[in-house]
């Protein structure tokens, strides 16, 4: 590559290219220029928005250098790559993260104040990239995070959908859903106008023999839709490397069909056509751990798998080596079952498009791919039906039906006695109409299938892939425990704590090794250190509440315990059992006299989290919680002893501020239902202390912290099952407390009692699934024990600096290092020293 470059024009390139800025005054002048030019506003002109896109767009500027040479030298290199398929990334703002990672954040803050702005209101003009639900969108922003940041040669593959997850606001304590239209001014974003990919839908398969008798297998008919490439430059932390995320827009293709159209006078439906195809990629389905199967999401999975794998292969076919050195090349993870589709799609390229065998392309894709389970839920499983795969995708459920051939020939060859097994492991489920099993493709097309947390990984091996297990061997299994970024999590989110660590480590360097954090045991004693530990819980909580104020209106004391629950929203979350606990709380209080009421604690129950638009139950628990937010806190016996505030609109930023203002959250799943959570992770990373089950990382959590620094209650998730089978068997007791609590609402205490019915009788009726009458008595208790220990304030300091010098292992850098090792078989790459990447 260096020596087809002539000489003058690298000189050229050296000379010009921009460089870091060396001061303030530099980085005035740039991002001015942009104001004047590139937004073409003036001085008088310039308010906070036109502040923060002259920002943000001075430093994409040095960003784009670094992500071309890291490119380049990539290209160079040509090591092995990874992929990441992931439906949602739930990025959240970039411009902190850009200046933090990058390092100028300092002489930015200091040019804008010259300027006449803070830092704080512009990095607050930006709007949040929020192409996800939740945690596992979440997840794999941070894996980008971590992957720049080790200088891993890996891109992310996702959809640019028009409209991330949807704006919540809370009306009459009703939750209402408006639409999300972020792109209006993203400077993040490269449209790649010349990288575009057309994506075939519907039509027939044609079957016939070659000139040499081959069977070959041709797609044809149906419809195209264009997929273009949007890139996003992916920052390492400390390091150049700037790695891609490359987003899929959908538009109509512009074939000579669209032209007859035009020409004959159909403009208005050439342009409907044009719309239809901008739907694929116009919005995120919002549901999380929940499928609903419907066929613009199937059309969605399809598109993006197609456009990414033929930019894979494309890549692939430029260094001209062999098809058996793809999986020495390429390595491709599956983030959940919702990109699946990428494996009949890789063999229909390697079978029909380039003529491979069958034995051949199968090795290759089972190399290829990794698969990460996010869920058990049965409800969040992926299934297609087949009659809606055939109609949309016939190809490639033709290669399904052969993978599955294959697959149970291969169990009946090394299973002969056990043919009940066939049917249960069966790709294909024989129901009405018959179903495309996801989860069981994409753990038949890789080579390796890894759980979240270790309860989640030993959970799967024992129910939904228990039969694989026989059949592959444990081998086939792994698990990779979730983690977090802490350049996000802690350095952006809590710069005083992460100020204050550094000075006693002696620097940054544990924002690059996690485990560094455990040096801060040795300063648990330190009065100064432990004095301004709390002055900086204290500020994130004078922060808190000050938003709160500002969104709510209502005035929150700084000096009461916070106790918060932030999630998406979803019964097996449990928010009902934290809510009914408020309400019996609620009623204690009214019922103690005054000498018992100076002992008691005051608290703060603080909630936020989405509800898919359609989980009515979901629903209710927020409109509950609002109900009985409006009774208490109105309550002048109760004043400041309790309030309880729900958080509109909860997402990456708001938990950028909530996370380090947390004395307690709530992780209260019921055990076996959370594969792992992360949000965990972030606040005890910030200094708080948590309440949990032993569900999913909450037990690698207390192994690490120690089991002193934790608040666990509730049943093991290997009791779940009997409990369940009890209620619908047996005879059921109801909680008394429980009760006393659904005394009250039916009481109408908190508005009519008929808006609950449906959550009070799902409990006291209908089985109890969740087991939140089971837990509520050991999660009361556990809660009185938070007031006896927050009132030992030393104590609950010591507790909770222990816990963040004991939180190394949760850095999602240590995950990836886990992937890479286990999983992909990738090294980094350094980045270049040259001016010219090479
Ligand atoms: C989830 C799990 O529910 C969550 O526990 C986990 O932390 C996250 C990332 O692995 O994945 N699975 C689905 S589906 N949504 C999630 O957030």
């Amino acid at each position: 590559v260096e020596a087809s470059i002539p000489e003058p024009q690298r000189a050229a390139w050296k000379n010009f290219a921009p460089k870091p800025f060396t001061s303030s005054e530099e980085f005035e002048k740039d991002a001015i220029r942009h104001i004047e030019t590139t937004l073409a506003r003036s001085m008088y002109n310039c308010d906070e928005g036109a502040a923060y896109a002259g920002t943000a767009l001075a430093f994409r500027d040095r960003l784009v250098i670094d992500w071309n040479k890291t490119q380049q030298n990539q290209t160079f290199k040509d090591p092995k790559r990874l992929y990441y398929l992931s439906l949602e990334f739930l990025m959240g703002r970039a411009l902190d993260n850009a200046m933090l990672n990058v390092g100028q954040k300092d002489t930015a803050t200091k040019g804008l104040s010259d300027m006449g702005f803070r830092m704080e209101d512009i990095i607050q003009q930006e709007h949040d990239a929020a192409l996800g639900n939740g945690g596992l969108g979440r997840l794999a922003a941070c894996f980008l995070d971590s992957m720049a940041s080790l200088n891993y040669p890996a891109w992310g593959y996702g959809l640019r959908y028009r409209y991330g997850i949807f704006k919540q606001e809370i009306i009459d304590g009703y939750q209402v859903e408006v639409p999300d239209y972020w792109l209006d001014f993203n400077p993040w974003e490269f449209p790649r106008h010349d990288i575009t990919v057309d994506i075939h839908f519907y039509g027939h398969v044609n079957r016939y023999q070659d000139d040499t008798g081959k069977t070959v297998c041709q797609w044809e008919g149906g419809e195209i839709v264009t997929a273009c490439a949007f890139d996003v430059p992916i920052p390492g932390y400390d390091t150049s490397t700037t790695n891609n995320l490359r987003l899929w827009g959908s538009k109509a293709a512009s074939g000579e069909f669209d032209f007859q159209k035009f020409n004959s006078g159909e403009y208005e439906s050439s342009v409907a056509d044009q719309q239809r195809a901008e739907t694929i990629s116009a919005v995120l389905y919002p549901n999380d751990n929940l499928e609903r199967g419907k066929e613009l999401r199937l059309k969605q999975q399809y598109f993006w798998c197609a456009a990414s794998l033929f930019d894979i292969v494309r890549r692939f076919k430029k260094t001209k080596r062999s098809w058996s050195d793809f999986p020495n090349q390429v390595a491709i993870q599956l983030n959940d079952t919702h990109p699946t589709l990428a494996i009949p799609e890789l063999l229909r390229i390697l079978i029909d498009l380039e003529g491979l065998e069958w034995d051949e392309a199968w090795s290759i894709v089972h190399k290829t791919f990794g698969y990460t389970n996010h869920t058990v839920l049965p409800e969040a499983l992926e299934k297609w039906s087949v009659p809606l795969m055939q109609h949309l995708l016939p190809r490639h459920l033709q290669i399904i039906y052969d993978i599955n051939f294959q697959f149970l020939q291969y169990v009946e060859r090394n299973f002969p006695k056990e043919r009940e097994m066939l049917g249960r492991v069966s790709i294909i489920e024989e129901s009405q109409p018959k179903m495309v099993r996801m989860a069981y493709l994409a753990l038949i097309g890789s080579h390796k299938v890894n759980g979240v947390a270790e309860l989640h990984s030993d959970l799967i091996k024992t129910t939904i892939f228990k039969d694989f297990v026989k059949i592959y061997g444990p081998d086939k299994f792994a698990n990779v425990t979730n983690g977090i970024t802490p350049r996000r999590w802690l350095h952006q989110a809590n710069p005083r704590l992460s100020e204050l660590i550094a000075s006693k480590l002696g620097g940054y360097d544990y924002l690059k090794d996690l485990t560094l954090l455990h040096k801060l045991e040795s300063f648990v004693d330190d009065k100064a250190f432990r004095k301004e530990w709390a002055e900086i819980k204290y500020a994130n909580k004078v922060r808190l509440a000050k938003h709160i104020k500002e969104t709510t209106g209502h005035s929150v004391n700084p000096s009461a315990l916070f106790d918060i629950q932030v999630k998406r929203i979803h019964e097996y979350k449990r928010q009902q059992l934290n809510i009914f606990g408020v309400i019996h709380r609620y009623l204690a209080i009214k019922s103690m006299d005054a000498e018992a009421r100076k002992q008691l604690a005051p608290r703060v129950s603080i909630f936020g989290g989405k509800a898919a638009p359609g989980y009515w139950m979901a629903k209710t628990v927020i409109h509950l919680i609002n109900k009985v937010g409006d009774v208490i806190n109105n309550d002048k016996d109760v004043g400041d002893l309790l309030k309880v505030i729900f958080i509109e609109d909860y997402n990456v930023s708001k938990a950028e501020i909530i996370c380090p203002a947390s004395d307690i959250s709530e992780h209260i799943s019921t055990a076996g239902t959370e594969a792992s959570g992360t949000s965990n992770m972030k606040f005890v990373l910030n200094g708080g202390l948590i309440i949990g089950t032993c569900d999913g990382a909450n037990i690698e959590i207390t192994r690490e912290i120690g089991e002193n620094n934790i608040f666990l209650f509730g049943n093991l998730s290997e009791d779940v099952e009997d409990l369940r089978h009890g209620h619908v068997y047996g005879t059921y007791q109801l909680d008394e407390g429980l009760a006393s609590v659904f005394d009250e609402i039916q009481k109408g205490t908190f508005g009519d009692a008929n808006a609950f019915s449906a959550l009070v009788n799902g409990i006291v009726e209908h089985g109890d699934y969740y087991l939140v009458s089971d837990d509520f008595n050991s999660y009361c208790k556990t809660q009185d024990l938070i007031d006896e220990s927050y009132k030992n304030q030393d104590e609950w300091i010591t507790k909770c600096i222990t816990s963040v010098a004991r939180m190394g292992f949760f850095s999602s850098d240590r995950c990836i290092d886990e992937y890479a090792e286990m999983i992909w078989n990738i090294e980094p790459i350094q980045p270049s020293k040259t001016t010219d990447g090479l």
